[in-house]
């Protein structure tokens, strides 16, 4: 709120600075006061400035790694100055990285659905890959809620470099997550259906509708998902939700909560309770704890069946085994997750006030003990609820999902409240903070509808505290409003310093997609190329293609009456060559090296018609193919301005008619 206060308070600052300093120095703060009163900003303003502004050249200390939503794409955005550095084109076709219009397209088409190309995601929670249980800055893995699809994306370039298409499931959600050394990718399943998404009529739900978690195995070498590695897990059919997998002490687990364990299935047509009243019915619903360690082994002695060619540890086994376990967690849960040291998880369950901390000490001798309640409809045993919750703290309305600072104290977003609040860990974190255990501490209003929330390194062994970014799905009146579909709010929090003092630091529109969740790591963790390590260089296989074209052997080639091979190098500011001569039907395969070695000396390469464009980094060759199926005189051209003769960078593509 700009207040009269505010004013004079920027005004007793500036004196107060002025008064110390020299001549030129006080000339300089009555500029900042006349700017600010000009501006109406206060001194909390004046101070989040100065936390957050980042000239030229100064860069970023953390980076967030952000899902966008329905964009199907993910945002790369620094902190604290809250730009926004790149986009990286993932399950939309995107063409400023040349993304799905020349190259990346057999990537794109590995996720087809039946078959069926669905050239969109609605991306949700973004994975940054593990050792140890810390961020590595190697990998980044996102879920494709829409279509249950998992990306894998390389750090050293920011490119996706796969696209695995779940065989089993339509939808998913608790996903991606991955284990403590990224040993696998975790899909977790949502809307339950028939395997395959195959037909059963809604009566069937309880027999024919499926519950599972998918296990990609992660090979780091190749920097890939291994599919004839990967395994399933039959669960019940609720609806899984988010997870977490455990770590330190709790690793080998994982951990999955879940909505509808009422079976509901809706009809509000045939005057049926609405889904949102049916899956809202019972006072808890199941957290899933999950021995990953052992699922491992059972898939490695073959006890699974095979679903759609996938191989899936039915839910007998998965009982037989002790593979599972259930506790209950009150209503309509949605975020569980794991504290840095693995020893307590947290759920936050949306109609609920409080988040409810389960012990894993608690959990595993339960289990031990058989400390069971019963058993749920289909036969898991489920833990006696008090015999392993360690607290219930009273957080607000609508808590969501949790992070971790350094210090003993966790943040759970609150969508009802439209807040962050601020709590303290009991146990061995007490020591961290000066407050009780187990204790609400402070609330920051965040402008609105907070969804999650990410602190740096904040879901990590090691959480670094200092910022917490709020993810808001609306905004209303805190920007100039965009027509009716108005940006998302990611708010900066500085949480550097202890108890109620938590301000909010910055506001930063999204326009594109709404975003779910957020990683932020360290920016020193990453150690991107800026080049491509050679020329030739192919993005999708991490290496030099032997079929790269380099200076003096540029050629068009005609390989048989159909078919023509283009052999092409980029470099300020031509392309070489600079005619390129087909016959009309020809099958064109057209390679094109930029052979650059100047940082962001990035040239792009379009050619009208066939819809083709690219953009090659310095030393990144490109292979694409159409055919010319449509006679005429077509100029191809550099689509970025890569130097004063930008404009002259083209050539021309004819394609003669036969007769
Ligand atoms: S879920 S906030 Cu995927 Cu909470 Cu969106
Ligand atoms: Cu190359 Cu413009």
């Amino acid at each position: 709120m700009r207040t009269r206060t505010g004013f004079r308070s920027v005004l007793a600052a500036g004196v107060l600075l002025a008064g110390t300093a020299s001549p030129a120095g006080a000339q300089s703060m009555r500029d900042v006061q006349q700017a600010a009163e000009a501006r109406g900003l206060t001194t909390a303003d004046l101070l989040a400035a100065a936390k957050t502004f980042t000239p030229t050249g100064m860069k970023d200390e953390y980076i967030i790694f952000s899902s966008g939503g329905h964009s199907g794409q993910v945002f790369v955005i620094g902190v604290p100055s809250m730009r926004l550095l790149r986009t990286i084109a993932v399950f939309t076709p995107e063409p400023w990285q040349g993304w799905g219009y020349g190259v990346g397209e057999e990537i794109l088409a590995d996720g087809d659905v039946n078959g069926q190309p669905n050239r969109w995601g609605d991306t949700h929670h973004p994975a940054l890959s593990e050792t140890n249980g810390d961020y590595d800055g190697q990998f980044l893995f996102i879920n494709d809620k829409a279509n249950a699809r998992v990306a894998v994306i390389d750090l050293r370039d920011f490119e996706t470099k796969q696209i695995v298409k779940n065989p089993l499931i339509i939808n998913d959600h608790g996903g991606t997550f991955v284990t403590p050394n990224t040993e696998y990718v975790i899909e977790g399943a949502q809307y339950s259906t028939p395997w395959a998404q195959e037909y059963a009529p809604i009566h069937e739900y309880r027999e024919k509708y499926k519950g599972s978690v998918t296990m990609w195995k992660f090979d780091r070498e190749k920097g890939r998902i291994d599919e004839s590695q990967s395994f399933a897990i039959e669960l019940p059919p609720y609806w899984q939700d988010l997870s977490d997998a455990g770590k330190l002490v709790s690793d080998g687990y994982m951990f999955l909560n879940s909505i509808n364990t009422e079976l509901a299935t809706g009809g509000i047509e045939n005057k049926k309770p609405p889904f949102e009243a049916g899956v809202s019915m019972n006072a808890t619903d199941y957290l899933h704890i999950i021995d990953w360690h052992k699922a491992e082994k059972v898939y490695k002695a073959g006890k699974t069946m095979e679903v759609n060619g996938f191989p899936v540890i039915p839910l007998n086994v998965v009982i037989e085994e002790g593979l599972l376990y259930l506790t209950p967690e009150p209503r309509s849960p949605h975020g569980v997750d794991v504290t840095p040291k693995g020893d307590f998880l947290v759920v936050a369950g949306k109609l609920d006030p409080h988040v409810t901390v389960y012990s894993f000490a608690k959990i595993k001798d339960a289990i031990a003990n058989q400390t069971f309640s019963g058993k749920d409809d289909f036969g898991v045993p489920v833990l006696d609820f008090d015999s392993v919750v360690e607290a219930q703290v009273e957080v607000g309305l609508g808590p969501l999902h949790t992070q971790f600072g350094p210090d003993g104290y966790a943040y759970t977003s609150l969508f009802l409240d439209s807040a962050v609040a601020r709590w303290t860990l009991g146990g061995p974190y007490a020591s961290g903070h000066s407050e009780p255990d187990w204790t609400l501490v402070h609330k920051t209003p965040v402008h609105y509808n907070v969804g999650h929330i990410g602190a740096a390194e904040g879901d990590t062994v090691s959480p670094d505290g200092k910022y917490l970014v709020s993810y808001n799905k609306w905004s209303v009146d805190r920007f100039f409003p965009t027509g009716p579909l108005l940006p998302q709010n990611f708010q900066l929090i500085d949480i550097s310093k202890q108890g109620s003092e938590m301000p909010v630091i910055y506001d930063m529109p999204i326009g594109v997609g709404e975003p779910h969740y957020a990683q932020i790591i360290k920016a020193d963790k990453l150690d991107p190329w800026t080049v491509y390590p050679e020329i030739g260089w192919d993005p999708q296989t991490q290496a030099v293609d032997p079929w790269a074209p380099r200076p003096k052997m540029e050629r068009v080639e005609r390989k048989d009456d159909h078919t023509v091979e283009v052999y092409m190098t980029a470099v300020r500011s031509h392309f070489t060559p600079e005619h390129v001569v087909v016959k009309e039907g020809d099958k064109v395969i057209w390679r094109i090296t930029n052979i650059e070695r100047a940082v962001d000396a990035t040239h792009g390469f379009c050619v009208p018609q066939f819809d083709i464009n690219l953009s090659l980094e310095p030393g990144e060759t490109a292979t694409f193919e159409f055919i010319a199926d449509e006679p005429g005189t077509y100029p191809y051209y550099c689509t970025e301005f890569c130097s004063a003769l930008h404009l002259e960078m083209m050539g021309y593509f004819l394609v003669e008619p036969r007769e």
